[in-house]
């Protein structure tokens, strides 16, 4: 058995047992768990005892460690792994060349070709061949074969059958790639699952065990590409000192088959080349960039490219020299081109300085107005990567018009797995819904009358460009479950599942990502399926519905609620909601003319307020508050039921998680609850927060006498206290009744008499929980200490306000006419045991 097959075995063997005792998260969807009844039963009439390898590279053997260790876990029997096509029934890995050579006899069938199969494709296939059974995995080349070797495991592990098994795939484009905002001393740019799992310090990681796990969960889905320090480059990653670090990071992820990718800073050839220029018509400059690209790709031969930010967000870019950016990108691309990599140019370059006062200015028109004349004259291998929308991953944007107006240019779509506007790490947000919105959307950009859906768009398809694709800014951490919560795990999954086969439905997504993270029991399944497929429009429900975007504090966190954030200042995520009316007026008749950007047949539908679809009525259209939509509501009141039906979704989550109980294994159970029942606090946050702040826009009152009026609520501000004072909350709407209570002695109470009748209560705590100190809380009814707890959340914000308003939900308590109920606050640190109210809801 060769080495470094031995070595991954061993690696393998080591890690076996603690997969399958702790159920951490570590192994997302690899967990291999043990099968049971027919699943097992099946399994083990089909799996041979041994998986012949004959191909030798190093990612060949990945693919059949990978087999060996899967096989372990989910039947409790150790393969052998061989290196030549045994006598036996086997599980045969190899390259199709390789299995010509070594079973001429076999016809694989492949039904375009073997020449012409894609690169990365597989075949599964079963073959009997002398009273034998095989089951082969084929491919053109080793990542292929890895490609296979994790479909047939995710077969094995969804009990499907493997006999008979007839099957090939090809990815959908040739660019599946990641981007981490990784920076170099260890933080992440919009990171929520800890610090970096490839730098610290300013260099590489001492122990880089975890890049070889991210690059098997990567390799998993088919991803083998990614980029490894922030698009907010450190321009050094390109000083020859530097490589060695970089190269480390490449021979980790390198069994994976996932290419190491560099953001770099435009400004490299001054900053650290010693050049007192960076402009991109200049010789120097372009020789500067061709030794860079020689140097890195000397030591790290595989190197997948670069990815650029240029002239955005402070980044310097060719608008310092009047250049375009098909000059700064050409420059670069050409330093790439002998080498075979590619320039992934970022279409995200937009004004962040507008004048908010002319209603003409639209940051949304900015990909467009960048990129569309300068299509046709981007070298063959610049990609234009472009985000979702015309915005910055909201809550919901239509897709960009880039995508319809680049014929003559290579181009990749950038979503967002990270989940910086969609409640980071704390909130539950199934993002491959929304995501196939966007892939499904028809740009009608071809000249046939075929649809030309935005992932046809991206891979080449319609154009017939050669590369394209899929680019997923992903921001794993250290944290053991790498994304800072279970859930979120989803999120990658679902990249990978539709950056290789955007065909895929987020049903199926999240089903299969349920089962193989969670188990195959129906109730269990079932209920995170509906959890996760429903969890996009309750996030939009009480954070930003009809196109308003996400209402959050877009100048800070990103994550607390805070409507006016976006508006006069120049960064463009304007709503322009008044006293009369909301929404961007973006039409060509009268707005912004950003419409106008899209192909007529789309523009068509966008322009007409009747044909509008009510999801982006306010993306697109400024109207009265009164305008009634499709369904017959009027806009506020529709905000306003959005919002408590966005709350109500929480809350209804969590009571679906707790019937799961029994069902899941304990620590994942008890993490995802608690995730949960804060989630549904923050989400009553928002509801709150937002219709108030509308409810006082408008003039306009709910309907159904919900707004400012909260029954068993009693304000923390109005409770009998002991040296709490009293503090006005500077956005008004981000605490009950614009006021909390904070203490600035050891212990503060606030006690207030229940005056209700007797019975079983449910209590709810609002309290601020800061990220500069951790309070103390203790709840007393009467002399009986019913809950303690401490304020340790890991939450963005210093301030009382709604990023760190959180909830306490004590269930089971009775209250009797005359109870005393008492919070005691001890503060620590610098955070003051803050307290907004206490409410009393009787028990269902
Ligand atoms: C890496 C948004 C984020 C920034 C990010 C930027 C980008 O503006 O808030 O953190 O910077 O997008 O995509 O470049």
């Amino acid at each position: 058995m060769p080495s470094k097959l031995i070595a991954a075995l061993g690696l393998a063997c080591l890690s076996w047992p603690i997969a399958l005792t702790a159920e951490t998260g570590y192994d997302a969807w690899l967990r291999y768990a043990p099968l049971e009844g027919a699943a097992l039963a099946q399994a083990r009439q089909s799996i041979p005892a041994v998986v012949a390898l004959l191909d030798d590279s190093p990612v060949g053997h990945s693919a059949q460690a990978e087999i060996v260790r899967g096989i372990r876990g989910m039947l409790g029997r150790t393969m052998r792994a061989e290196g030549s096509l045994p006598t036996e029934n086997a599980i045969v890995v190899g390259t199709l060349e390789e299995i010509r050579r070594a079973a001429p006899g076999w016809r694989l069938e492949i039904p375009v070709g073997a020449a012409s199969l894609p690169a990365n494709s597989y075949r599964l296939r079963t073959v009997t061949a002398n009273g034998r059974v095989y089951t082969v995995v084929a491919a053109p080349d080793a990542r292929g074969l890895l490609y296979g070797s994790f479909a047939l495991l995710r077969k094995i592990a969804l009990g499907q059958a493997l006999a008979g098994v007839d099957e090939s795939q090809s990815p959908y484009a040739s660019i599946r790639w990641v981007n981490q905002w990784d920076n170099l001393d260890g933080s992440i740019e919009r990171g929520y699952g800890g610090r970096s799992i490839f730098w610290e310090g300013g260099k590489a990681r001492e122990d880089l065990t975890r890049v070889a796990d991210y690059g098997r969960l990567l390799a998993s889905l088919g991803i083998d590409g990614c980029s490894i320090n922030n698009v907010n480059a450190n321009p050094k990653v390109l000083s020859p000192d530097f490589l060695p670090q970089i190269a480390r990071i490449a021979e980790a992820l390198r069994p994976w088959g996932v290419r190491v990718v560099l953001a770099v800073d435009f400004g490299s050839p001054k900053s650290i080349g010693g050049l007192d220029t960076f402009d991109p018509l200049e010789e120097r400059v372009a020789a500067w960039w061709k030794s860079a690209a020689d140097a890195i790709y000397s030591a790290i031969p595989d190197l997948g490219g670069f990815v650029l930010k240029a002239d955005s967000e402070g980044r310097v870019g060719p608008s310092t020299y009047g250049r375009t950016h098909a000059d700064a990108a050409n420059v670069v691309a050409r330093a790439l081109a002998p080498h075979g990599g590619l320039l992934l140019y970022r279409g995200f370059v937009y004004d962040h300085h507008m004048d908010w006062r002319n209603l003409k200015n639209d940051r949304a028109r900015a990909a467009y107005d960048n990129f569309h004349d300068l299509d046709g004259k981007f070298d063959d291998n610049v990609v234009i990567q472009i985000k979702n929308g015309p915005i910055d991953f909201q809550v919901r944007e239509p897709a960009s018009p880039l995508f319809g107006a680049l014929e003559k240019t290579n181009q990749a779509i950038e979503l967002q797995v990270t989940q910086e506007y969609m409640g980071q790490a704390h909130h539950l947000v199934f993002l491959p819904a929304m995501w196939k919105e966007t892939l499904d959307f028809d740009m009608h950009a071809g000249n046939s009358t075929s649809p030309t859906p935005v992932k046809a768009l991206v891979a080449g398809r319609v154009f017939h460009r050669t590369v394209g694709g899929f680019v997923g800014v992903v921001n794993a951490g250290l944290d053991e479950n790498w994304m800072g919560n279970h859930m979120s795990q989803a999120n990658l999954y679902g990249f990978g599942r539709l950056a290789w086969d955007p065909d895929l439905s987020a049903a199926r997504i999240a089903d299969e990502w349920t089962r193989l993270t969670f188990g195959s029991d129906p109730t269990v399944d079932k209920t995170i399926d509906q959890m996760q497929l429903t969890s996009w429009r309750t996030y939009e429900n009480y954070t930003g519905p009809l196109g308003l975007q996400t209402l959050t504090d877009i100048t800070g966190n990103h994550y607390g609620v805070n409507v006016e954030a976006s508006e006069r200042n120049g960064w463009g995520q304007w709503h322009r909601a008044d006293d009369k009316g909301v929404g961007m007026d973006r039409t060509a008749a009268t707005g912004t003319g950003y419409i106008g950007q899209y192909r007529p047949a789309v523009a068509r539908v966008f322009e007409s307020m009747a044909a509008c679809p009510d999801d982006l009525l306010l993306f697109l259209h400024h109207v009265p508050y009164t305008h009634v939509l499709h369904d017959g509501k009027t806009v506020i009141q529709y905000i306003y039921d959005s919002h408590y039906e966005g709350a109500e979704a929480v809350e209804g989550y969590v009571r679906a998680w707790q019937r799961l109980k029994p069902l899941v294994d304990e620590r994942r159970y008890r993490e995802v609850l608690d995730q949960l029942e804060y989630q549904a606090g923050q989400a009553e946050v928002w509801r709150d927060a937002v219709t108030n702040w509308f409810a006082r826009a408008s003039g306009i009152a709910d309907a159904k006498g919900r707004v400012g009026h909260y029954a068993g609520r009693f304000e923390a501000e109005r409770l009998a206290l002991e040296r709490y004072a009293v503090r006005d909350v500077t956005l008004a709407e981000d605490a009950s009744g614009g006021q909390a209570v904070a203490c600035a002695a050891a212990t503060c109470t606030a006690t207030l008499r229940y005056q209700g009748p007797s019975g079983w209560y449910t209590l709810r705590v609002e309290y601020f929980d800061q990220n500069d100190g951790v309070s103390h809380y203790r709840l007393w009814v009467g002399k009986q200490l019913i809950d303690e707890w401490a304020a340790d959340r890991k939450l963005p914000t210093r301030r009382l306000d709604s990023t760190s308003s959180t909830r306490r939900q004590i269930s089971g308590v009775a209250l009797r006419p005359g109870d005393e109920i008492r919070v005691e606050g001890v503060p620590g640190g610098a955070e003051q045991a803050a307290l907004d109210y206490i409410e009393i809801v009787p028990e269902r």
